[in-house]
């Protein structure tokens, strides 16, 4: 890997950790990141030439697989037209038609260009709409970097959040009240007390960010009642689990509609493009109809919004997501298989296209039980599969995806690769 060391070492002289975003420093594993040079498939190549198979996908982005010929044409002509105009255009309204008729909970939809961002307006735009300043989110789920989300639990989880960042003034962290993900009892607790006085509660639906945990039967339907009797703005962040666990997103697997959904990753296949979107009385409220104020100069970007709409298409396939969650399951079966032949403690599980590999027995409902994973033995895991050519996310707390290019030859691969790192184990 002698390219990617020098590069990185550069790298380092002009961006903060070599990096435009942390968790690709590879601090988590340890060592030097393959600096990647191009994709193809469910394959990517470093500066080395080395080949990966590749479960990070642009962190999901990529449902499709890397520089799929129909997403390349799309942006290519889009590109030829003109790369953006700060100005109307029709692409951006079929994105957002699209939007609202494959999410079952969106009736109007504002485009952005980042999952933070979405994430950030749908927050502003729930506390401009209810006049109220508390939010509610949980321990281990991450919303992406706007100071009101980036906040850890307080001391007890009922009383006032603290930062988690440096430069998030303490009176902004004191407004976000953090509670355990899939802990209905802490949630009734919680808005038993400030129930009138909290805007909005953001979750994942199924949590990819403290690694893969699923949302225990009855916690997103406790979440809808509660919110609906407080008055409170429910918002879905999907950025991670719409167009990957489900076409229409965790809302339509578990079939509960948020007021409010944040998306990103695949609706810009891997370009940037993100939303946020819900109730036509909610969105009414964004500027320049309503009060909220809210914008971007490339917001609905048309080359990025080609991409996103040849994803799109591409995904309404009858049965891609069959054959998105069967590849999963095989790998998760496949991975498990492996592990016990080695007698190594780890469980893996996936909803859709989303994986969940863990060193541990049984896989963590929780995230107290997500810290019980043993990240050791990870990060060990982590780098022998990388040496086999097999690329997973470079933390023991990140969910891995899959892509409709991953086929039968990257499974038996993966599986091969595995046996070889579990048995290194020993
Ligand atoms: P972006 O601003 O990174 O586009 O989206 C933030 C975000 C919001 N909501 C959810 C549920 C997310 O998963 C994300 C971003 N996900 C991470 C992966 N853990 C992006 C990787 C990174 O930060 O480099």
């Amino acid at each position: 890997m002698k390219r990617s060391q020098k590069l990185f070492q550069h790298a380092q002289l002009f961006i903060p950790a070599g990096v435009n975003s942390p968790v690709r420093a590879f601090r988590a594993v340890g060592g030097t990141p393959p600096f990647i040079q191009r994709g193809k498939g469910a394959q990517v190549w470093d500066a080395d030439g080395n080949a990966y198979i590749d479960y990070v996908g642009s962190w999901g982005a990529l449902v499709v697989g890397h520089a799929h010929p129909e997403v390349v044409k799309a942006v290519q002509r889009a590109a030829e037209r003109g790369l953006s105009f700060g100005a109307p255009t029709e692409p951006e309204v079929e994105l957002a038609e699209l939007l609202c008729k494959l999410v079952p909970s969106l009736e109007k939809v504002r485009l952005v260009s980042s999952g933070t961002e979405a994430a950030m307006s749908a927050i502003r735009l729930a506390r401009g709409f209810t006049g109220r300043a508390r939010i509610v989110k949980f321990e281990g789920c991450y919303h992406g970097h706007a100071d009101a989300l980036l906040v850890k639990a307080g001391s007890g989880a009922l009383t006032f959040g603290q930062p988690s960042s440096a430069g998030v003034p303490a009176e902004t962290a004191a407004h976000t009240i953090v509670l355990d993900y899939n802990n209905a009892f802490a949630l009734e607790k919680t808005f038993e007390r400030d129930g009138a006085e909290i805007a909005a509660v953001i979750v994942e639906p199924v949590a990819g960010n403290m690694n893969l945990v699923p949302p225990r039967p009855g916690f997103l339907e406790t979440l809808r009642k509660l919110c609906a009797r407080h008055g409170t703005v429910l918002i879905f962040d999907e950025v991670m689990s719409g167009f990957r666990v489900a076409l229409g997103g965790a809302q339509a697997l578990y079939g509960v509609k948020p007021d409010l959904t944040t998306l990103g990753k695949v609706i810009g296949g891997g370009l940037p493009v993100g939303a946020f979107g819900g109730r036509r009385d909610i969105m009414d409220r964004i500027a320049p109809l309503g009060p909220v104020y809210q914008a971007g100069t490339l917001s609905g970007n048309p080359v990025a919004v080609a991409a996103g709409l040849a994803t799109l298409k591409i995904i309404q396939a009858p049965g891609f997501f069959d054959r998105l969650a069967a590849t999963a399951r095989a790998l998760c079966e496949g991975l498990g298989r492996a592990a016990r032949e080695s007698g190594v403690a780890f469980s893996a599980q996936h909803v859709g296209g989303m994986l969940g590999l863990y060193f541990r027995a049984t896989a963590p409902v929780s995230y107290p039980e997500v810290l019980q994973c043993d990240k050791e033995a990870f990060n060990r895991f982590f780098h022998r599969m990388l040496a086999e050519g097999v690329y997973l996310a470079p933390s023991a707390y990140e969910a891995g995806f899959v892509s409709s290019a991953h086929g039968a030859a990257e499974l038996e691969k993966t599986v091969g690769a595995a046996k070889k790192a579990f048995a290194a184990l020993r």
